[in-house]
């Protein structure tokens, strides 16, 4: 009768260790799929989009995100927007068409006249020139 009882706290002591480990392993495997589906899906971009300053770096970036972008980055210096998108969601072109949208001018697409004309007059970049032109815009904080 001793045994039984023994076996049987062995076999109850047993599934509970078991039901504690199985939650965790799975909780693992779960946040490894997620990481690995996400690496797969995003995609990176980096082209030129000529701007002059901060406020031109919201505008810019606002208008890569609206597009579908996951991250932008845009780098005033150098004039170079990176981004990072899904795939299956927007494309480079598509990105680059709304930068042109809210008035910039990038590798892809020339912004409309119209868009240009209304971006501060600060951000009114040079369109003549090359990437990493003059700058007009000496304080980004005075917007
Ligand atoms: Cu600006």
């Amino acid at each position: 009768m001793k045994n039984i009882l023994v076996f049987c706290l062995m076999i109850s002591l047993s599934a509970v260790t078991t039901a504690q480990e199985a939650p965790v392993s799975q909780a693992s495997n779960e946040v490894k799929k997620k990481t690995t589906a996400v690496s797969e899906k995003l995609e990176t971009s980096e082209f030129m989009v000529l701007g002059n300053c901060g406020m031109c770096e919201k505008i810019i970036e606002k208008a890569a995100l609206s597009a579908g972008a996951a991250t932008a980055e845009w780098d005033v210096k150098a004039d170079l927007l990176k981004v990072t998108f899904n795939a299956k969601k927007t494309s480079t072109d598509a990105i680059q068409k709304a930068v042109a949208l809210a008035g910039y001018d990038n590798a892809g697409y020339k912004a409309d006249d119209a868009a240009y004309n209304k971006l501060h007059g600060c951000c009114k970049y040079d369109r003549t020139g090359a990437a990493g032109g003059a700058k007009s815009c000496t304080d980004s904080s005075q917007h």
